[in-house]
């Protein structure tokens, strides 16, 4: 099997690795990584990934991390539908977005409303209300932001055809629409919420949805 991927199949970032991996019709391998058992801090994964993190990827001897130098490669080593605008103002759009859900969107919804609202829970634990009450704001705000950079008219985030940056952010969604108050936040967006209309339902996104609990 020519590309790894390693991971396990309830991490977002892993998704979005695979999302691209199945938009362009890749064979790949899913290698388990059960990060929240502590596998990833093994030394083998740390020879991966420096920080323990998910995913990690290898082509043919080639190895990468980060998941966006992972789907931009995916994208261009591979044939398959094109997953990044050829117009350079938009590709920038989507380098732009892509960096907003690392830096904003990802910490906020899913280490804060996510983690609180549905894993402590799930785990037997009570959420804890000031650290939901600090990231709620700060989801809102970066929901606020991308769509903002969607333009007028758009199918997906970058134009009229899904991107890296749908992929990037559809699996982050997924989990932050788990949790009540990320639902009232989406419907408060009108057209993120059609988006996720469409995104939620792509062929990618139903194979590649991970069974929680
Ligand atoms: N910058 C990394 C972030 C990856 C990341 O944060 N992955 C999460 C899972 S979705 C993870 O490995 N968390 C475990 C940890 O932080 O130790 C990337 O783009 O791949």
């Amino acid at each position: 099997m020519p590309v790894v991927l390693h991971g396990p199949a309830y991490s977002t970032y892993a998704r979005s690795a695979r999302l691209a991996l199945e938009e362009k019709g890749v064979p790949y391998e899913l290698r388990e990584v059960d990060i929240l058992k502590g596998a990833g801090q093994s030394p083998e994964h740390r020879a991966r990934q420096p920080w323990g993190k998910v995913p990690a990827f290898e082509h043919d001897g080639f190895n990468l991390f980060e998941t966006f130098a992972i789907t931009r490669y995916i994208d261009e080593a591979f044939p398959g539908p094109r997953l990044q605008p050829e117009d350079a103002r938009r590709r920038a759009r989507m380098t732009q977005i892509c960096g907003v859900i690392d830096s904003y969107a990802y910490p906020s919804m899913i280490g804060k409303v996510f983690w609180q609202a549905a894993i402590v829970p799930m785990q037997g634990g009570t959420p804890d209300q000031a650290v939901l009450a600090e990231g709620l704001p700060q989801a809102e705000q970066a929901l606020t932001v991308v769509e903002g950079l969607m333009a007028e008219g758009d199918a997906a985030l970058c134009g009229g055809a899904v991107s890296l940056a749908d992929l990037h952010l559809a699996p982050v969604l997924d989990y932050f629409v788990m949790t009540e108050p990320g639902r009232a936040a989406l419907a408060r967006r009108p057209r993120l919420s059609a988006w996720w209309g469409r995104m939620g339902q792509r062929p990618s996104m139903v194979k590649t949805r991970p069974a929680l609990g």
